[in-house]
């Protein structure tokens, strides 16, 4: 068997997982913590499923120890976490929070003792609401002060860690956040949501200058969402339709990234609702990246007659609702490698929701999960061996968590929580992708169809 039949993944490639502050950490109002949009948000009745709050979460604030304890045990080679801003900066400006400054120190120094490279990510949705009283997104002076978080957080951690991305998934910020308004701050405002997706670039640019003035030997990207679109049929219409859907999602969030332009049928399909650009904004958003953050989840099927299809026939479905569809990944990544000048590519984010239950030998059979990892790492191999210069993966998420809008009722981890208890057991698929890392990649056993061994 050849190493490529192994599917052996590049010397070096970075194997991780990933979490969110407001997702694990808890702790919402300690130690001198700013109220945050998530806060505000999930606080509010009939925001979140089951009045669920971000207010304990995983209680990982204090249980930091044990949880890089447990990746070290895994083999877990890289974390991506992020800041949440409001810990460390309680107003968003001005003074840093000692304790929440503290905080991340003791989990960057746990980490790096544990042999696991920190990837920080700067914004993971967690706006102070302090900011947010004054406009938020909306407002351009927030980029300035988000600029400003930025580069005193690289100040204080970049000493001991060398990967930052600046934004995760503007798309959800803006669509979520300012258009569908099921996510903070709530908003349902179509104009609302095409300014603040560029100002949410601007400020990517704005932080990416500050943080390389900050510390020169840092590695610095962003994080984008991206949704492959394939055509419902053969007929000219539906591709047209499909093109239009990938440019609309995806070539809105990379055209301005990597070509300093808007797509023009979806600025022209805008009208009014077209943000306001500034001059200069265009340059700052698209310096060069040292990488781009890739998050896959799901493709869209387009059909001109009735939009996104909601229902594939034969499709499997994650608890999400979301397609499961491996070979989509692969397309994305050889998709934006011929169309765009790339630099180096992580999968910052991949996984998925399925309704996982303790059985009685105390443990979490999640065959589902191995199968949805395998197929998609599978894929990427498969994009590397085509030519994509992918370095990493990071699954999401290490550990069951607060899924925004869902709450708790939604398990993305390799690793169960009893959010009763705390009690953190591995599943299945904690071990087995364990067993991926330490092979680097995918042998005979670890690639077969069923039954899986683990
Ligand atoms: O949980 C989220 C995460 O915060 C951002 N990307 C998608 C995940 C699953 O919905």
């Amino acid at each position: 068997m050849s190493s490529s039949s192994k599917f052996i993944f590049p010397l070096n490639f970075r194997w991780g997982a990933a979490t969110a502050a407001y997702q694990i950490e808890g702790a919402w109002n300690e130690d001198g913590k700013g109220e945050s949009i998530w806060d505000r948000f999930s606080h509010t009745p009939g925001k979140i499923a089951n009045g669920d709050t971000g207010d304990v979460a995983c209680d990982h604030y204090h249980r930091v120890g044990e949880d890089v304890e447990l990746m070290r045990e895994l083999g877990i080679r890289n974390y991506r976490f992020s800041i949440s801003w409001s810990r460390v900066m309680p107003s968003g400006r001005g003074v840093l929070n000692k304790k929440g400054i503290e905080f991340y120190d003791r989990l960057i120094d746990e980490l790096l003792e544990s042999g696991i490279e920190p990837f920080i990510t700067l914004y993971h949705w967690d706006m102070p609401q302090a900011l947010q009283d004054m406009g938020g997104w909306l407002n351009r002076d927030v980029g300035k002060y988000f600029a400003d978080y930025a580069a005193a957080m690289v100040k204080r951690y970049g000493d001991r860690v060398k990967n930052w991305t600046t934004i995760n998934e503007p798309w959800v910020v803006a669509h979520l956040g300012y258009r569908t308004g099921e996510m903070a701050p709530g908003v349902k405002d179509e104009k609302q949501c095409y300014q603040v997706f560029h100002n949410l670039f601007v400020a990517h640019g704005l932080a990416l200058r500050a943080m390389r003035e900050a510390h020169s030997d840092i590695q610095c990207g962003i994080v984008l969402i991206l949704f492959p679109t394939e055509a419902a049929s053969n007929s000219a219409q539906d591709a047209a339709a499909a093109e239009y859907g990938w440019h609309k999602d995806s070539g809105w969030q990379l055209d301005p990234i990597l070509k300093a332009v808007y797509p023009t049928d979806i600025w022209n399909a805008l009208g009014s609702f077209a943000p306001q650009v500034e001059p200069g904004d265009m340059a700052l958003i698209s310096q060069q990246l040292d990488f781009l953050g890739v998050n896959y989840y799901f493709r869209a099927v387009v059909s001109a007659e009735k939009g996104r299809l909601e229902e594939i026939p034969g499709a499997c479905y994650t608890d999400m609702g979301w397609e499961v569809h491996a070979d989509s990944l692969r397309q994305l990544l050889e998709r934006i490698n011929r169309e765009y000048k790339l630099p180096p590519l992580y999968i910052t984010e991949n996984g998925a929701a399925y309704k996982d239950e303790k059985t009685n030998d105390g443990r979490i059979h999640d065959a589902q999960r191995i199968h949805y990892i395998r197929d998609h790492l599978l894929a990427a191999h498969e994009a590397i061996q085509n030519g994509v210069d992918l370095r990493g993966y990071f699954c999401w998420s290490l550990l069951d968590n607060f899924e925004w809008a869902y709450g708790y009722s939604k398990r993305f981890g390799l690793v169960h929580v009893d959010y009763g208890t705390q009690e953190r057991t591995p599943k299945d698929s904690a071990r087995w992708y364990s067993r991926v890392i330490r092979r680097n990649g995918l042998d005979e056993v670890l690639s077969l169809k069923a039954p899986m061994l683990v």
